[in-house]
């Protein structure tokens, strides 16, 4: 199975959005496989980000990402990196459909709530910067033969 990096920011934090992000990637069939709330540091927001470096809005997102407390997580399931894109939406707010947690409950790029890693391989690298692999649960999910045929 597939594996996915998602992260709630700190303005999902702060806005007091955690459950309902959570509720959403449960709610479409994705197994959470670990997760903890941490403070991002420095060194792990530019490891995280370093294809952005250089791009005018690096500095922005290093403090964003930084500015506080995240959920991080790692979610499991059939194309998990696909299917959770599409449950968090478009980067630009402006773009993200109705229904994707970012057409929902943000309005700027700058503070969209979510990450989620666009690549399964990147994925892997991104999840491996907050977690250790004692940190991955292994354990079966009692709705799998219901939401797999
Ligand atoms: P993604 O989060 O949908 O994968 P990326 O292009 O990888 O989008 O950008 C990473 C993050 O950087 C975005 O989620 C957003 O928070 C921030 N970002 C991207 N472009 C801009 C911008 O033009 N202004 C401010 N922040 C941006
Ligand atoms: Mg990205």
């Amino acid at each position: 199975m597939e594996k996915e990096f998602v992260m709630i920011k700190p303005d999902g934090i702060q806005r007091g959005l955690v459950g309902e992000v959570i509720r959403r990637i449960e709610k479409v069939g994705l197994k959470i496989i670990a997760m903890k709330m941490i403070q991002v540091t420095k060194k792990q927001a530019e490891q995280h980000y370093a294809i952005h470096e250089g791009k005018p809005f690096y500095e922005g997102l290093l403090e964003y990402i930084t500015n506080g407390p995240v959920v991080a997580m790692i979610v499991e399931g059939k194309e998990s990196v696909k299917l959770t894109r599409k449950v968090v939406g478009a980067t630009n707010p402006i773009d993200a459909e109705p229904g994707s947690i970012r057409g929902d409950y943000a309005l700027e790029i700058g503070r969209n709530i979510i990450h989620a890693g666009d690549t399964p391989e990147n994925a892997v690298i991104e999840y491996k910067i907050y977690f250790t692999e004692e940190e991955i649960l292994n354990y079966e999910k009692i709705d799998a033969k219901w939401l797999y045929e």
